[in-house]
């Protein structure tokens, strides 16, 4: 699927191991381990109802190739990034049959599947690597010199050395040589096709040179997102040429930080989010928006005050870019960075009468309701009718969302002197089913509760029945 067929999706990031078991079994599973715990591309075929129920058409899963086999002083590959060989499956996550069909699953259910691909580098348990082991790159001659990344204000250091450690040095692909190239832009078109796949999302795009990635995108022929992992917008902006989307790194730390904690600064969001406005090709509209993954500390790590988390959550489903969500975010998980970040889902039972699985399937809702009743939506930029110390308006009409940070305890209100609204349109917070009427200047003033945010919709677009049948 394209860049513009992506725009309305919105994403369940899963790791492909930790997420459901063929037999439907939940064995053990410290994360602290990092070993394989049982996961499979059939565990995903059978819990495919509790992430359509949530409201999601797409799913981001593990990369699929086959991987470093045995346990490491870095535990074992259950990952998936640790690629040996580009040519087979991860036979840990069941056959090529059971891929094709999760793909037939999703695509039966009008959902996409994105791929997770590993260009940049192979994984080894040696220093120097056994190249033999690897498929087809099987030479030194086919990789960079061995030397770590040690400095990354230099972007030849961080495109040309190795990532990893001596556990598992990730010996890096010669991404010059003719050999390579052409290998690549080739793979990636079968492995699209073959597995149906409807985009990528792309591993450590930022160490390899810019120059690879437009024919590399191209090649795909799908919807490509690559992963810059970077805090400023300043670095990430220029990847947003060379592939069609980034994942939303410089938001997502000023997220993390204006929510993490009451005394947060809102403002530092409100700034990163214009500057990748202004700086990013297509603005944010293609820009994976996220609070969690596999790399960072899960939120509720930070904080377990319920209502930063579900200010947080929201702001996904109500910025520009492509909601993503991290599987087992719903379930409340509190893992810090990995891996104890990569909890299995079936410790959680999967249950869906829960206060986060309830926020998660509202937000997708409004997201969708605000789609279909106006074409505005996945084309106008957001903006902010009002930035306080502690609160912020966002509009995207016609959807206009209240957050804020003053936690569980606060009583926070909003004074939004321009709604985008005509006067007297009534509107629904999809939170909670309260309904309130634009003022005669097209103002709205709100006092919520309990700090909890606030997402609003016209009544016509979200009718109360409706509102009440999701809580
Ligand atoms: C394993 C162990 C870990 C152990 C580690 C050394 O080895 O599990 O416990 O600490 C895979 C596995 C990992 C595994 C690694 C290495 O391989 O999932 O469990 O860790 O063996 C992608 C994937 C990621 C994957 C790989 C490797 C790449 O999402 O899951 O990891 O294929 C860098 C890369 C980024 C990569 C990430 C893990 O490492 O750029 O592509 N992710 C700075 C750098 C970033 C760097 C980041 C983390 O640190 O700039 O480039 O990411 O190391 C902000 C700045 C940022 C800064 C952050 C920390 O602060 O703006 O630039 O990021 O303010
Ligand atoms: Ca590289």
């Amino acid at each position: 699927a394209s860049a513009d067929e992506w725009r309305s999706r919105s994403i369940y990031q899963l790791v492909t191991d930790r997420f459901a078991t063929t037999d439907g079994d939940w064995p053990a599973c410290d994360t602290e381990d990092r070993v394989y715990c049982g996961g499979t591309w059939q565990g995903i075929i059978n819990k495919l109802d509790y992430i359509q129920n949530m409201g999601f058409d797409a799913i981001w899963i593990s990369p699929i190739v086959a991987n470093l086999e045995g346990n490491t002083g870095d535990g074992e590959s259950y990952h998936g990034y640790w690629t040996v060989d580009q040519n087979s499956l991860n036979y840990h996550f069941g056959s090529e049959g059971d891929l094709l069909a999760l793909s037939s699953a999703l695509h039966d259910r009008g959902m996409y599947l994105m791929l997770d691909v590993v260009v940049n580098h192979m994984g080894a348990d040696t220093l120097p690597p056994d190249y033999s082991l690897f498929s087809p790159f099987n030479s030194s001659s086919d990789f960079h010199t061995f030397c770590w990344i040690t400095d990354y204000n230099n972007q030849t250091n961080v495109e040309q050395c190795w990532l990893g450690d001596d556990n598992v040095p990730l010996a890096d692909m010669d991404t010059e040589a003719d050999n390579v190239i052409e290998f690549f832009y080739n793979w990636i078109t079968r492995l699209v096709n073959d597995y149906g796949a409807d985009g990528v999302r792309i591993d450590t795009v930022k160490h390899i040179r810019k120059t690879f990635w437009p024919e590399f995108a191209t090649a795909a022929g799908a919807f490509t997102v690559g992963e810059i992992f970077d805090g400023s917008v300043d670095y990430v902006a220029p990847y947003t040429e060379v592939v069609d989307a980034v994942l939303d790194y410089p938001t997502y730390y000023q997220l993390t930080y204006a929510f993490q904690s009451t005394s947060g600064s809102i403002s530092n969001l409100v700034d990163v989010v214009q500057s990748a406005q202004s700086s990013y090709k297509n603005g944010e509209f293609m820009a994976g928006s996220f609070l969690e993954n596999q790399d960072n500390p899960r939120f509720q790590s930070l904080t377990t005050d319920q209502s930063l988390v579900k200010n947080a959550m929201a702001w996904p489903f109500i910025q520009d870019g492509v909601p993503i969500l991290y599987y087992g975010q719903e379930q409340g998980y509190t893992g810090g960075n990995d891996p104890y970040n990569r909890e299995a889902l079936w410790l959680s039972g999967y249950v869906e009468d829960k206060p986060l699985v309830k926020h998660v399937r509202t937000l997708n809702a409004a997201r969708k309701a605000a789609i279909n009743a106006s074409s505005e939506f996945l084309y106008t930029a957001l903006t902010f009718p009002s930035v306080e110390s502690s609160t912020l308006a966002v509009s995207k009409y016609p959807m206009l969302s209240l957050l804020t940070n003053g936690g569980e305890s606060s009583t926070p209100s909003w004074s939004v002197s321009d709604t985008g609204f005509s006067a007297g349109t009534e509107l629904i917070d999809v939170l909670n089913c309260t309904t309130y009427t634009v003022d005669s200047s097209r103002g709205l003033d709100v006092t919520g509760y309990d700090g909890l945010p606030i997402v609003l919709l016209p009544i016509s677009a979200f009718n109360s029945t409706y509102c009440k049948d999701l809580l």
